[in-house]
């Protein structure tokens, strides 16, 4: 009887270890996957006098587009970057070749704030 319930932990300690590691990897791979492919493109868009997200996160060599919902002209200015005067859906990219944070504001409306964060 001792026996056989000590066969049952074995038997089923590799069936989970069977099930769970390679899930694991799995999930670790996806998971670095899409850290490398996340990075090429985001935008942030500008509607009723707020940048959303106010705060983005991208890797080293993004481009980030803003593009403006409001009615209002706005403006994407920072010390590395500024756009023109953008109209309702007119849109402004830039590329970020550096790592740093990247705060910037509307030129027309300085409470306008938004920040990019390169990593
Ligand atoms: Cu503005």
């Amino acid at each position: 009887m001792a026996q056989k319930s000590r066969l049952g932990v074995f038997a089923l300690r590799p069936g989970i270890s069977v099930w769970v590691l390679p899930l694991i990897a799995a999930l670790a791979l996806a998971a670095a996957l899409a850290r490398a492919a996340s990075p090429a493109r985001a935008e942030v868009h500008i509607s009723n006098f707020t940048f959303e997200p106010r705060t983005l996160t991208v890797p080293v060599g993004a481009t980030v587009t803003w593009v403006n919902r409001d009615d209002e002209l706005h403006t994407v200015t920072s010390g590395a970057f500024t756009s023109p005067a953008l109209d309702t859906d007119e849109s402004f990219s830039f590329h970020f070749d550096a790592p740093g944070t990247y705060v910037y504001r509307c030129a027309i409306h300085p409470q306008m704030t938004g920040t990019i964060v390169v990593q």
